[in-house]
């Protein structure tokens, strides 16, 4: 099987962010060997912290996190990083050419139930004229993005990758330490029959939304005339690499339990990084209200409501807002 470092040459992509993209999969592979310990090592569990979100941080938060800022600090790479655990920008080299966006963790409510989880993460290019520790450097759309992807630490631990030249699948092969490549190219079906969202928090969606999950559940007995199947991980790297492996829409839609935030998920590094991977595999990513990919940050940790997926799905979905 063709090795990550030869997919890479092959897409064309700069010797250094071949680099950097191997050292952030040297942090991954030491997560996942963390995560893979679980009880056996005490990293199960929560701290009495609270991260810039107001979530409860967990001990693999909190691990995986410095993981991934030790290694990149060190790497020369990399002028800042914005991380779900980070309040602030961190700054590392003056001289690194790369901004590194990334949730650490995601899915962490999954952690003590030895249920998929994931890092998730996206590469820019770093503005030379600013200090490292400045944030509107992230000021970048995800059409900036050079590189994204994600590492899901399930029953083997699987990397969807792209540099803009389709999405690749790799899986870790322990014996050797190596991502081989196991799924060149995969393509999203543009139709499906599965859908992702939390049902449990509908009476706070918009009537639109409600009206689209309505005719989903209403199978043939409805305007759709053909039966839905509902799933959710609670892990949105476990959501997404199903729709990359067989297709789907997956929603984290605007609701009004907090109706000042435009939706959970956070743009930088959980939006824009799985928009740019489903993208590059025939998919769509949008907000309700237009490409993921094409909204212009104004926060490191703002958030952007979410349905993306199979394209014609997608498109249905958004025709219910029309
Ligand atoms: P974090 O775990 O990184 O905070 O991510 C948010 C997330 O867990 C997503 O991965 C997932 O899709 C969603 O929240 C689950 O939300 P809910 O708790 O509403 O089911």
């Amino acid at each position: 099987m063709k090795r990550l470092n030869s997919q890479l040459q092959d897409d064309g992509a700069p010797a250094e962010l071949i680099l950097l993209l191997r050292t952030l999969l040297a942090g991954c592979k030491e997560i996942s060997f963390r995560v893979s310990q679980g009880a056996l090592a005490g990293v199960l569990g929560s701290t009495l912290s609270e991260n810039v979100q107001g979530e409860t941080q967990k001990k693999l938060d909190v691990i995986s996190n410095q993981i991934l800022k030790d290694i990149l600090q060190e790497s020369g790479y990399v002028k800042a990083i914005s991380s779900e655990e980070e309040d602030d920008v961190v700054g590392c080299h003056p001289n690194g050419n790369y901004l590194v966006s990334f949730d650490p963790l995601d899915g962490s409510s999954n952690t003590d139930i030895n249920s998929l989880i994931g890092t998730i993460f996206s590469i820019t290019h770093a503005p030379q004229w600013m200090e490292p520790d400045d944030p509107s450097a992230f000021i970048q759309p995800g059409t900036q993005a050079v590189a994204a992807g994600y590492v899901l630490y399930g029953p083997s631990t699987m990397l969807a990758l792209t540099t803009g030249k389709g999405t690749h699948i790799y899986t870790l092969d322990k014996t050797h330490g190596g991502f081989l490549l196991t799924t060149p190219n995969i393509r999203i079906p543009e139709q499906t029959s599965e859908y992702s969202i939390n049902a449990s928090n509908q009476r706070h969606w918009q009537p639109h939304i409600q009206n689209y999950i309505s005719d989903l559940i209403a199978g043939t007995q409805g305007p759709r005339k053909k039966d839905f199947n509902m799933r959710w991980v609670a892990a949105m790297v476990g959501d997404i690499h199903r729709i990359l492996t067989r297709g789907g829409i997956f929603m984290y839609p605007y609701d009004e339990r907090e109706p000042d935030k435009a939706g959970k998920l956070r743009l930088l590094y959980e939006a824009n990084p799985m928009a740019f991977l489903v993208e590059q595999a025939g998919g769509t990513a949008d907000t309700g209200t237009g490409r993921i990919m094409e909204v212009m940050p104004t926060d490191i940790h703002q958030r952007v409501p979410v349905l993306i997926g199979s394209k014609d799905e997608v498109a249905t979905c958004l025709e219910y807002s029309a």
